[in-house]
């Protein structure tokens, strides 16, 4: 008999990326509910510039970027939309016919779909609760009449956890969701000086430590996995040949993992490699989409240029 719980797929991932060469694991696990939370802290760090410079961009360029959406809009968003910039998005759009938000946590789906009903009462909203990682069923997108146009948006370079290639299956799929004369709206982090990136991911008050160290308690709790978790230290590095920051959970000195009777050694310096966070230029960018069958017609910055959004279209 097979188990699906969400611990056993989890306990599968851990085993398998411990034995991979590099030990890795899927950075979906960072995001627990302490890791959600961590990720909201990090956001509010001096050092962590994403998150003020996608919205300092949203302000920005609202009105351009509404006026390009236009009329009749559906407006499909990848992730539950809780967020500021969706309220953003919503409240700069001309009569739009409908917003799906795509969420695989019910309980967030729930919630933000309460807060947009209230904000937004002439909006139509249309949860789906799905991981949007995943095919998702065209009639769960389906309005009857259909919009004039959909736009599939993607705001907080959340592609950037993409290696490039599943990164342009991805895209492959927002293109067909946006078809036949839809868009792609994507955030995007930019290329950037090492300092900037390197502090960005290894902030002064250790969110992001914690934030990454948080797994390690994961898996001692879930998967009673047997960890020395004093012996690993948060570590950001920025890979400039693949143009990406890796975080790592680093062995101080020579240490055992134990889970379900199997040992996996460390010697001081070995790492877990935990998440990557891919940075693009707009023709590193343009050239990413065009492998997946889209066309860049637009790229807006924030006023301190350190973050991008894409108009895709096919
Ligand atoms: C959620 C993928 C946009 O890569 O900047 C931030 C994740 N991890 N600090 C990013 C993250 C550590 C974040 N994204």
């Amino acid at each position: 008999m097979s188990d699906t719980s969400g611990s056993e797929a989890f306990r599968e991932d851990v085993l398998a990326g411990l034995s991979a060469d590099p030990p890795t694991i899927p950075c979906k696990y960072l995001y627990d509910a302490k890791g959600s939370d961590l990720f909201e802290r990090i956001c509010e760090t001096p050092e962590y510039y994403v998150t003020r410079a996608d919205l300092a961009l949203h302000e920005t360029h609202m009105d351009e970027i509404a006026s390009m959406i236009g009329p009749n809009a559906h407006v499909i968003e990848l992730g539950s939309g809780a967020g500021i910039k969706t309220r953003v998005l919503l409240a700069s759009l001309d009569s739009p016919r409908a917003y799906t938000p795509i969420e695989i946590s019910a309980a967030a789906l729930a919630q933000s779909t309460r807060d947009l009903e209230a904000a937004f009462p002439a909006i139509e909203i249309r949860p789906v609760q799905a991981d949007y990682t995943r095919p998702i069923a065209s009639e769960a997108l389906a309005l009857d009449p259909p919009a004039r146009m959909r736009v599939v948006y993607f705001p907080g370079s959340t592609i950037s956890n993409f290696e490039h290639e599943d990164a342009v299956a991805f895209l492959d799929r927002l293109r067909r969701i946006a078809a036949p004369s839809g868009a792609v709206l994507i955030g995007v982090d930019l290329v950037k000086p090492l300092e900037r990136l390197l502090a960005a991911y290894d902030d002064a008050g250790g969110i992001t430590a914690a934030f990454n160290r948080n797994l390690l308690e994961r898996m001692r709790r879930e998967i009673d996995a047997e960890i020395d978790a004093e012996a690993f230290v948060h570590e950001a590095r920025y890979y400039d040949s693949l143009e990406r920051i890796e975080m790592h959970l680093v062995a101080r000195y020579p240490t055992t993992i134990v889970i379900d009777g199997r040992s996996f050694e460390f010697a001081a310096g070995d790492s877990i490699h935990t998440e990557s966070s891919h940075k693009y230029s707009v023709a590193s960018f343009k050239s990413l989409a065009e492998q997946a069958g889209l066309r860049s017609e637009k790229v807006w910055f924030d006023p301190d240029g350190l973050f991008s959004m894409h108009w895709l279209i096919s």
